[in-house]
């Protein structure tokens, strides 16, 4: 008996470490909270804009490539200031590099949203402003390509099942197989 619950110990430690791992993975704005379904995630790591946008389309989730995060309404710059940015200023993916003073998203979302800092986007480096950055106040403002800044991954896919829950289950699931195993060896 005490060696069972001290492998029922076990197994919940190996589940909380599981879940606790899946919890730094993307945060999904749920379809339920009034979201798209999409997975978000801040990279805190300083780098240019254009090396920010390489990188988010490089990086996958879900087998989903993820794009610099556009933010098309009040409520999805509400979710991503409240639950992924955390604080930090970050690249998002607008830019107004190919044409000056047109905007426009990575994934070529219409742009009837914006949330500019008063006075921006102003352009006013020497070599000019395109790139946008979320700044840790919520609002937006345009940066220069030298700048260097943690950046906004949005992952376009609407997967109900969150990573997290799956490993739980797959681990629930080799606790129960295993328990099956002994409980065969032991009759
Ligand atoms: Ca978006
Ligand atoms: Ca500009
Ligand atoms: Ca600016």
């Amino acid at each position: 008996m005490f060696s069972f619950l001290k492998n029922v110990k076990w197994a919940l430690l190996l589940v909380c470490a599981v879940v606790f791992q899946a919890q730094a993975t993307p945060i999904q704005w749920k379809i339920e909270n009034g979201g798209n379904g999409h997975w978000y995630e801040l990279i805190d790591s300083l780098v240019t804009w254009n090396e920010a946008n390489t990188s988010a389309n490089n990086l996958s989730f879900m087998s989903v490539s993820g794009h610099l995060a556009t933010i098309t309404s009040a409520e999805e710059n509400a979710f991503i200031f409240d639950s992924v940015a955390n604080g930090n200023n970050a690249w998002f993916g607008l830019s107004d590099a190919e044409t000056e003073g047109t905007f426009t998203w990575v994934t070529g979302e219409l742009l009837d949203y914006t949330n500019w800092f008063t006075g921006e986007p102003n352009n006013d480096a020497i070599l000019g402003e395109d790139f946008g950055e979320f700044k840790a106040d919520g609002f937006w403002n345009d940066l220069p390509s030298a700048a260097k800044a943690s950046y906004l991954v949005e992952y376009s896919t609407s997967v109900p099942t969150p990573p997290g829950i799956m490993l739980l289950m797959i681990a629930l699931t080799c606790l129960i197989l295993q328990r099956k195993r002994i409980i065969f060896k032991t009759e």
